[in-house]
């Protein structure tokens, strides 16, 4: 715990409450077998128990776990595999000292893992399922709304927007006020503009030098650029040699104000924020988390 005052913006997410005057790194934790860069290397439990461990060691704030593929193609898995995927993970980490998001669209999911432990849900489709808004009202999770142009199996054919930014931005401002509505708290909201899901590079560009487009809702920023082909598509790096292309990607996206980064390379993107951190003179860097209840 901290002695950060109330007064600081706050994130809540469950029984947490962190204090937003750094950015948070939230380490991803795919626990499927086609992901696009981490897929099948944590589908066995034990080692993604010991990834997580790892990943709470580098100094990740929260530790995002997934059982469904979001990539590019990807195919919707059944409830029960996505129950059976994350659920056990949940159980196992919940005590582990690192707050945990679970990255799903289903409402059951939602439950269950909140249920279990989970402080936060992390929506691609920005619970848009029937019933998901409910469930997160229910258990007290923070959410992450993202934006998503169709649906993973067709959204990279042909992205296609008027003005990209004001689009995103109005798509995330309607899904806050309707979780405001049905009775999520405004400090349990943060939005995402979603980059690369139904996004060329030249809209993420554009999204990523827009950041204080979407800051100015009031609404903590999450950023995920993690390894994305966009980074691939500028430097010309395959998916396993894109670290320092995502480690520049999150600290630009921090620069203009996002509040929360989605990384694969927690030690190296928690060192770089550091040194960003110190350079801009901010308070000191550790730690976030006001309280846990
Ligand atoms: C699950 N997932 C994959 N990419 C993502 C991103 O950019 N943001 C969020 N919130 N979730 C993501």
């Amino acid at each position: 715990m901290s002695g950060k005052v109330e007064s600081d913006p706050t994130f809540r997410c469950g029984r947490f409450t962190f204090a937003l005057t750094r950015p948070l790194v939230m380490g991803i934790l795919n626990v499927t077998p086609d992901s696009f860069f981490d897929g099948g290397r944590f589908f066995d439990r034990e080692r993604a128990l010991a990834h997580a461990g790892q990943m709470r060691d580098e100094g990740a704030d929260l530790i995002d776990i997934g059982g469904e593929s979001s990539r590019p193609g990807a195919l919707p898995v059944s409830e029960s595999e996505e129950l059976d995927r994350v659920l056990p993970l949940v159980e196992a980490l919940a005590g582990a000292g690192c707050p945990l998001a679970v990255d799903t669209r289903k409402p059951a999911v939602m439950r269950a893992a909140a249920a279990a432990g989970a402080a936060m849900i992390n929506d691609i489709g920005a619970l848009s399922a029937p019933g998901a808004i409910e469930a997160c009202v229910e258990s007290g999770v923070g959410v992450c709304l993202m934006h998503m142009q169709r649906e993973p199996q067709t959204m990279q054919a042909a992205p296609d927007y008027g003005d990209v930014v004001a689009e995103v931005r109005a798509f995330l401002e309607a899904r806050a006020q309707a979780c405001l509505a049905a009775g999520i708290a405004r400090e349990r909201i943060a939005i995402d503009p979603g980059f690369g899901f139904g996004k060329t590079l030249a809209h993420n560009l554009e999204l990523l030098r827009s950041i204080g487009a979407f800051t100015a809702t009031g609404f903590p920023v999450v950023a995920g650029l993690s390894r994305k082909s966009s980074l691939g598509a500028i430097t010309g790096r395959g998916v396993d040699e894109r670290m320092p292309a995502s480690v520049a990607a999150a600290l630009a996206a921090v620069a203009r104000g996002a509040a929360i980064v989605r990384v694969h390379d927690v030690r190296e993107t928690v060192d770089a924020l550091r040194v960003w951190h110190a350079v801009e003179g901010k308070v000191e860097w550790e730690p976030t988390l006001l309280r846990a209840r």
